[in-house]
């Protein structure tokens, strides 16, 4: 594959970086590429390729190998991420949100015990794992969530169901919040928790090897519900979770008591950041194989990439990639080296999430008729694309965000319906 931002790359890249980009990248064009097409028509989870991955390191990338982790860094995990979603965006989400949103809290705000007994396996790819936030009630008001934690004894009682998440069905770990109470001053008091429950696809996970640990306490009263018919991510799997009088014991609780909204926006910075990169690959993948076609496809005596309305167009598309790269990766170092990137990530999120949407439309365009049929990818990048626009925080989310760090928050009631 063609190197797109070689500059870019210098500037933030070491040689293991390279490395792993290579390995990376000969995965996808070698393992996902000949099935991602058939995966998505079929919206079948690619087990036999999870295992593979798992084999490879991805799942453990920026974490420490004492924890089942490669030993790399927040950048290297951003261009796995990046690397997949070039070839086939469910590949790269079942691998991001394990790392960005299933992992990193635990990693984070877990106690050294529970980094034991669940990072590890989830770097390591053992098992799967999710990040339940959403709720029915409580999708961009993530305060407003409504299941409720009960403390009795040595355990918490919880009750009520996370929707649209991703590895819901097929992972085993998850990290969820939970109403524990009120503050002092009327407000929720907001916790969260390390629940556990059974692959719902045992046989399939048993056969490849990967996707279930036969030695871990499953939270009774917790299952996941019916897979999502979804416009993109079709490979992926995205499901509800559901809590029945679950009982959750007291050390499964994460981080502090009423620490968990916080800890899950801190979270979700870091999420936003894979979400970037991700949508930054799919905008990337949208491009070479637009280079591809435009190059080849002959009109009017000349190849189509030789009229101006297609190389301008072009030209764009790359400039547009090298600032969403910048964004991105300078988002990534920041949170690398602990410093504040909140609106840095809502930025490369947002950027990137727009960009993936022009360009795939772009993509299916230049692609003319056959665009528009499944015999070229880019059909599937561009139904993958829209739900950059919405998951991990709408744009409106992204924009809320980065207006409240230009602006500090709205005065009035009014503007705080809306800001
Ligand atoms: N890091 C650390 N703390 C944060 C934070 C962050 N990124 N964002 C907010 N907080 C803290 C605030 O500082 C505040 O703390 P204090 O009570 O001590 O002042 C507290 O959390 C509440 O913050 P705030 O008042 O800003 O909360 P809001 O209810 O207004 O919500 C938004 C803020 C809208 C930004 C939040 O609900 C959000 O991100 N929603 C989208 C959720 C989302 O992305 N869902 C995607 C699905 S999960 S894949």
């Amino acid at each position: 594959m063609r190197e797109l931002s070689q500059s870019i790359d210098e500037r933030y890249l070491s040689d293991d970086h390279r490395l792993l980009r290579e390995t990376v990248r000969d995965f996808a064009s070698n393992e996902i590429a000949p099935v991602a097409g058939e995966l998505d028509r079929r919206s079948e989870f690619p087990w036999e390729n999870v295992k593979k991955m798992a084999d490879l390191g991805f799942f453990g990338v920026p974490w420490p190998e004492e924890y089942g982790g490669v030993g790399m860094d927040v950048l290297a995990a951003v261009i796995t991420v990046e690397e997949l979603a070039k070839v086939c965006a469910s590949h790269s989400i079942t691998v991001g949100a394990q790392i960005s949103l299933a992992a990193s809290p635990i990693y984070e705000f877990g106690t050294d015990e529970q980094k034991r007994e669940y990072m590890t396996r989830l770097a390591s790819g053992e098992v799967l794992g999710g990040f339940g936030l959403t709720e029915p009630q409580a999708g961009s008001d993530a305060q407003g969530t409504q299941t409720r934690a009960v403390k009795k004894g040595d355990h918490w009682t919880l009750n009520g169901s996370k929707i649209f998440i991703t590895n819901g069905g097929v992972g085993e770990i998850f990290v969820v919040t939970a109403v524990t109470g009120v503050g002092s001053d009327g407000s929720k008091e907001i916790s969260s928790f390390i629940v556990t429950k059974e692959t719902c696809d045992l046989e399939k996970a048993k056969a490849v090897g990967v996707g279930h640990a036969d030695d871990l306490d499953y939270t009774p009263g917790f299952s996941s519900g019916k897979k999502e018919d979804k416009l993109g991510w079709r490979a992926s799997d995205t499901r509800e979770l559901v809590f029945q009088d679950s009982i959750v014991p007291a050390e499964n609780m994460l981080g502090e008591q009423g620490e968990g909204f916080k800890n899950f926006m801190r979270t979700l910075d870091g999420g936003r950041i894979g979400m970037a990169a991700h949508l930054l690959g799919i905008a990337e993948g949208a491009l070479l194989q637009t280079i591809e076609y435009t190059g080849e496809r002959r009109q009017f005596g000349s190849r189509i990439s030789d009229f101006q309305a297609i190389r301008f167009e072009l030209a764009d598309w790359w400039m547009r990639i090298e600032a969403g790269k910048h964004m991105t990766y300078h988002a990534a170092v920041l949170r690398q080296q602990g410093k504040p990137h909140n609106h840095e990530a809502a930025m490369a999120k947002l950027f990137c999430s727009e960009l993936a949407g022009w360009a795939t439309l772009k993509a299916v365009q230049f692609h003319g008729g056959y665009g528009y049929t499944t015999d070229y990818p880019v059909e599937r990048m561009m139904r993958d694309a829209k739900i950059g626009e919405i998951g991990e925080g709408t744009s409106e989310i992204q924009r809320t965000v980065i207006s409240r760090q230009l602006l500090g928050p709205p005065q009035s009631d009014v503007d705080a319906q809306v800001g």
